[in-house]
């Protein structure tokens, strides 16, 4: 019975390291504790505000990132933090060597109708940077020390990785602790299940188009197998399913906002994602280089997405060359 601190240790993480992490899962577990009293805890509904992102904000995305913002300002490892709620940077403390970047509450759309949602994080070093300074922030999600997620749903897992594998914690709600119940989780590297909002068909690149129509094509089609479909609309949902059981998820470019490169975010959904399946045997990429090696210009920056079992997802980028 691994604790998460025990499972690190052994590992041979740094003790900073682990108390960063650790800083995470303490605000977790009170995320948890609240989405489990659902409306008994008056925080359901939305803040009547929007974020940096242009998006109504529900109570529960303003509440979830003020926890972690103050539990990672108390961890003494934690330079600075970056947010999908926050506009900017926010420093933390000058002795830091990490910086914390996370998507507070992931899937929120998904709270009043009491489907799963998640904490992504990711951790970069700071490097002696200026941690108020979005500058700092932008390495390439290759350079992350470690990266995760924490999903709210029927039980409430982390699963996470420093780069050694990727290994998955249940909270036991009576001692509320995260114990380790399965570790280096590997993706089979071929699946018949795919994972895209199909109302969007009509807004993607003619590549994209090909891709998904050859799918839908099954036994008769090149992929000469039948598919199934699933759409969660929420992404830690899409990526637990797949580092769990394999599969496929795309949230690509499409022209309703041609401007925006995607809908998902590079520096805390994208990244962390990313090394995870990496980290897992699979495969992540922008649709045209793997999303790992992307050199990020703006802490919000949107990357479209393709990422899961390595065979599908070098066939889904070979009608994008
Ligand atoms: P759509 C949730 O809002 C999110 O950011 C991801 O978690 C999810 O995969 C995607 O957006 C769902 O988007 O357009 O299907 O609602």
């Amino acid at each position: 019975m691994q604790t998460v601190r025990q499972r690190l240790t052994l590992d041979g993480t740094p003790e900073s390291l682990i108390q960063s992490i650790e800083a995470v899962l303490f605000a977790s577990k009170d995320i948890a504790f609240r989405l489990r009293q659902g409306a008994l805890g008056g925080v359901l509904g939305c803040a009547e505000q929007e974020n940096v992102q242009g998006e109504t904000q529900k109570n529960l995305d303003v509440l979830s990132n003020d926890l972690l913002k103050n539990a990672l300002a108390a961890c003494p490892s934690v330079a600075g933090i970056a947010s999908e709620e926050e506009d900017l940077p926010v420093a933390a403390n000058a002795s830091g060597e990490y910086l914390v970047l996370f998507d507070p509450l992931d899937g929120s759309s998904n709270i009043d109708v009491n489907v799963s949602v998640g904490t992504i994080f990711s951790i970069l070093p700071a490097n002696g940077g200026d941690p108020s300074k979005e500058a700092t922030y932008l390495q390439a999600g290759k350079e992350q020390l470690s990266a995760g997620y924490v999903l709210y749903g029927p039980s409430t897992l982390l699963i996470m990785s420093t780069g050694k594998g990727v290994h998955v914690f249940t909270l036991a709600p009576e001692t509320g602790e995260f114990i380790l119940t399965r570790e280096n989780i590997q993706i089979p590297e071929t699946t018949q299940e795919f994972a895209i909002n199909m109302s969007n068909q009509r807004f993607w690149a003619e590549p994209m188009q090909n891709y998904v129509a050859d799918l839908l094509k099954g036994e008769e089609g090149p992929m000469g197998k039948r598919y199934n479909m699933r759409w969660v609309a929420s992404m830690v949902a899409e990526v637990h399913r797949i580092l769990t059981r394999g599969g496929i998820f795309m949230y690509p470019w499409d022209k309703r906002e041609p401007n925006k490169a995607g809908k998902l975010r590079l520096m805390y959904e994208g990244n962390p994602m990313s090394m995870l399946i990496e980290q897992a045997g699979g495969i992540s990429s922008d649709s045209k280089a793997p999303m790992m090696d992307i050199q990020p210009e703006l802490i919000h920056q949107r990357v479209p997405v393709i990422l899961g079992s390595k065979a599908e997802v070098e066939t889904a980028i070979k009608y994008h060359q």
